[in-house]
């Protein structure tokens, strides 16, 4: 529109005429009403004087700005009769003018805290704000506009809701957006640079950006030469007439203000100039005059970049950029405590510290149980716009709430990053959300998800990358605002599917730079590491090998704690080298040997801590059990091999035990399930890792398969117990489940695993028509908690006794108890893979013991949830909402993300 053959002349102020006519008395935009001939003569001056664009008088025909004089009602009337006016003005004309509907800021702030006690508190919403923006812009769209002037802009947001608006109303139609700058600083009043306001609003098909307003022309001169560098739009420049002088008045004379715009020329910095506060006709002729001939601003090749913002700009791509993980109430207990305490100060101070520690980006998360995930993501997005140290970075909204996802893009004045989007609900939803985050001006992440499930593997990766790239292109996503995750899976877990979820991660990422040009790469690298939670050297050196290798593959971004990162040239050779060989999947026995070095590298290794049950087990020699073990107890042998996670004499001790007790389920029940316990007790301190809790369950499952030719058929009724194990509907995710269903076949049950996003009907009726001694279901993803709540009201009126276990990242012990138990007398809440064994065995044998203990503890939690809800807000110390955990734990660990 704007790139032509010479500089196009907006005209001046609209403001400075009407006072000039002496009717400055009266609201300016009421005047479309009641002296439409006097507006309409000042739009005729300003086209005699060369505008080639006028603007409507429109400035503040919004509901904000008028009812503050009582006249919100006459919004529209007043930007339709002011669009009227300057469309006949327009067509009377000789020549062709174009007319800009002239779109104010409001009196308004999405970004400004006016409440010093409160920084979240705001007195408009963007909803509102929008959809007073939407108000004008259709008035203006039905008075003939030829285009929308976004202007006088001091807050990217407010920007943000009129171009959500206008992207609702009539998509693509041309606006220009213009940024009022109230120092030399090239900072707006929230803050904010002036190209990290570019960046949040150039997800539009701007026809120009540029400054109006502000200081004068000449001080505007070095911050345009700013906006001509980075803009590949159109430039657009109006200033005042100077600075005010002290009875407001401006001084600066058409020629003073034409020799500064004759120099912006002829650097080339121009396509549209004009004028704002204090300029007449006059300015207007001499600016007109002073731009003749010279050629407007070339536009540059559309740089194709991802610039992401805050205050300032974060350009990713070009070099690693690393996203702050311990915002996250998923990943940081700390974090999560002090969200649900309210302590949003100290909360902030993890922000910071990411940010210090080297994060340009931090990831944002609230999906908890026990929190109001939306409620939280607004609040805390608020807060972080008062907080100028954190508010520089960029904003990664992370949720798998779509109402926390528009929460936090509702909420940011900078350019976001929304965590993310996936084909697992289908193409329809998937491009429904990939637009509405378009119009909301952020970049996605875009997981490696499909209606099948996650991919895990190298192929999987590529086709559904490949598949959602193609989707988004259709659909106008450009391809510089994607992102793709394909899926960083935990390694050296001891199961021999996950062994090539780190090269294939790695490989392909490489395919996709090399196949999808314009997209960016992610992920989540402390998710790699899972399974030696509690050995943060262990950790650090596998994060810092990986990272190393999927940077030089093409990585651009990842979510990590930035405190705690290494490089790869620091990690001791022995380590690093056991940690590639895991990596790389080099070796069959890789995620042994970097268990058995990993205790070298921290106190709490595990054979140190085990105690007595380990030491029982220590002295076995290979073949048979040595003589120091013969002096042992068959059953402490048994327990002890259980939780060493070795077989060797395991048949005998096995055979010893039954041969002493006479029945086959006493020896399962007895040592075998003490040795159980202990596994899950270690595991849940830390103490031991995943592979030695999946080596451990290998270990149950060959004691079983010894001891079952020998259990009488009395005792079991001669078939293995059936379990049905699903991942809920809607979620995908299922490493997780899948260990815990490992775990529990290896402890004697048959597992009906049905896989991901399962109806709660189909769980149900395979359940009833299996005879299923136990159902267990698990989620990773907060949503996933209202399935559960479903299939509670379901079973109980199914009129189902049948035990229901939910396990995964976002279930809580506290969650059942306060939201699920309620539904369902049966329902228990699984730490992780192997409790849940353990639970499981429990509830079969000894069930009403069982249920007691377990309805107990429920209601203890149920009713300190309770006192802390009656406590006021800020003395919450012992919320039980906001303590630990009690365990990391297999099911739900490993399968994050
Ligand atoms: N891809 C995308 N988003 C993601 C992930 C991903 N978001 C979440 C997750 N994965 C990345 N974030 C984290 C954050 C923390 C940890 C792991 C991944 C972590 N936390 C410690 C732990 O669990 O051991 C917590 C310890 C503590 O409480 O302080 O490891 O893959 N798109």
């Amino acid at each position: 529109m704007f790139s032509g053959e010479r500089i196009l002349v907006l005209d001046g102020a609209t403001g400075t005429m009407i006072q000039r006519l002496g009717l400055g008395d009266e609201v300016y935009e009421h005047l479309n009403l009641t002296r439409p001939e006097a507006v309409a003569s000042i739009h005729k001056a300003y086209i005699e004087a060369g505008a080639d664009i006028i603007e409507t008088n429109t400035f503040g025909a919004n509901r904000l700005s008028l009812e503050e004089y009582g006249m919100g009602g006459l919004a529209s009337r007043l930007a339709l009769e002011g669009a009227r006016i300057a469309r006949r003005a327009a067509d009377a004309a000789s020549r062709k003018i174009l007319v800009a509907g002239s779109v104010g800021p409001t009196p308004k702030s999405l970004s400004l805290a006016t409440d010093a006690e409160d920084p979240s508190r705001r007195e408009v919403s963007f909803d509102e704000m929008s959809d007073v923006y939407g108000e004008q812009i259709e008035a203006l769209l039905e008075g003939g506009v030829d285009m929308l002037l976004i202007e006088t802009c001091f807050d990217a947001l407010n920007a943000k809701a009129a171009l959500y608006a206008l992207a609702r109303l009539a998509p693509g139609f041309p606006a220009a957006v213009s940024v009022s700058l109230p120092d030399r600083s090239g900072r707006t009043l929230t803050g904010q640079k002036v190209d990290a306001f570019y960046a949040a609003v150039r997800h539009y098909p701007l026809a120009a950006f540029g400054l109006n307003c502000s200081m004068g022309a000449g001080e505007m001169l070095p911050l345009l030469r700013e906006v001509a560098g980075f803009s590949d739009v159109p430039v657009i420049c109006f200033p005042n007439a100077g600075l005010p002088n002290e009875t407001g008045g401006y001084d600066e004379t058409p020629q003073q203000m034409a020799s500064v715009v004759r120099q912006m020329a002829s650097e080339g910095l121009l396509n549209i100039v004009g004028g704002c506060c204090g300029t007449t006709p006059d300015h207007i002729r001499a600016v007109a005059e002073a731009v003749k001939g010279f050629k407007p601003r070339p536009l540059p090749e559309p740089a194709g970049r991802l610039v992401v913002s805050g205050l300032e700009t974060v350009a990713i791509g070009g070099g690693f950029t690393p996203v702050g993980e311990r915002t996250n109430v998923a990943g940081s207990r700390r974090f999560r405590r002090l969200v649900a305490e309210g302590n949003f100060a100290e909360a902030l101070s993890i922000a910071e510290g990411q940010i210090s520690a080297g994060a340009d980006v931090i990831d944002i998360n609230f999906d908890d149980a026990m929190l109001d995930a939306p409620a939280e993501m607004e609040r805390f997005v608020r807060f972080v716009s008062s907080e100028p140290s954190i508010a520089k970075a960029a904003l990664m909204i992370d949720s798998s709430h779509w109402d926390a996802v528009l929460a936090g893009l509702k909420n940011a004045q900078g350019k976001c990053i929304v965590n993310s989007i996936s084909l697992k609900d289908g193409e329809e939803e998937f491009l429904r959300k990939a637009r509405e985050i378009h119009a909301l001006g952020a970049a996605m992440v875009v997981m490696a998800f499909d209606e099948e499930g996650q991919a895990v593997d190298y192929s999987r990766k590529v086709e559904i990358c490949e598949r959602a790239y193609g989707l988004l292109l259709s659909v106008g996503i450009p391809s510089e605002d994607i992102i793709f995750d394909c899926n960083i899976l935990s390694i050296g877990t001891g199961m021999r599917e996950h062994a090539r979820y780190a090269v294939d991660f790695i490989e392909a990422v490489r395919w996709i730079k090399a196949h999808l040009p314009g997209v960016r790469t992610s992920g989540g690298v402390s998710n790699l590491s899972f399974a030696f939670r509690g050995n943060p050297f262990v950790r650090e050196a596998m994060h810092a090998a990986f990272l190393h290798h999927a940077i030089a593959a093409g990585l651009d971004m990842a979510i990590v704690n930035p405190s705690t990162l290494k490089k790869r040239e620091d990690i001791p050779a022995e380590l690093l080298e056991a940690v590639e060989d895991v990596i790389f999947d080099r070796r069959e026995d890789a995620a042994d040997r970097l268990v058995a070095i990993a205790g070298k590298y921290t106190e709490a290794a595990a054979g140190t801590v085990a105690g007595t049950v380990v030491s029982a087990a220590n002295g076995t020699a290979a073949g048979r059990p040595s003589a120091a073990i013969a002096s042992v107890a068959p059953a402490e042998l048994l327990t002890g091999l259980l939780v060493k996670g070795s077989t060797e004499g395991l048949r005998e001790a096995a055979l010893e035990c039954l041969g002493r007790c006479g029945s086959a389920v006493d020896v399962i029940e007895g040592p075998l399930m003490k040795g159980m316990e202990a596994v899950g007790e270690l595991f849940g301190s830390g103490k031991m890792f995943l592979p030695q809790v999946v080596k451990s369950a290998r270990v149950m499952k060959e004691a079983v398969a010894v001891l079952e030719p020998y259990i009488k058929a009395g005792e079991t009724g001669g078939k293995r117990p059936v379990v049905i194990i699903a991942t809920v509907k809607g979620d995908v995710h299922d490493i997780g489940k899948n260990i815990t269903a490992t775990v529990l076949s290896c402890n004697g049950f048959d597992v009906v695993d049905l896989g991901v996003m399962v109806e709660t009907a189909a769980i149900l009726d395979e359940a009833f028509s299996r005879g299923a001694a136990l159902i267990a279901v698990s989620g990773l993803i907060t949503p996933s908690l209202v399935r559960m709540e479903e299939i509670c009201r379901e079973m109980t009126a199914r009129r189902m006794t049948t035990p229901l276990f939910v396990g995964g990242a976002t279930t809580s012990a506290l969650h059942t108890a306060v939201k699920l138990a309620p539904l369902y007398g049966h329902v228990f809440h699984g730490t992780d893979a192997s409790s849940s064994a353990v639970m499981a065995k429990r509830i079969l044998s000894d069930r009403d013991a069982f249920e007691s203990e377990q309805h107990a503890a429920q209601a203890r939690l149920r009713e300190l949830h309770n006192q802390a809800l009656a406590r006021p807000a800020g003395k919450t110390a012992q919320n039980p909402s906001v303590a630990p955990k009690s365990a990391p734990a297999a099911g739900k660990t490993a399968q994050n993300p």
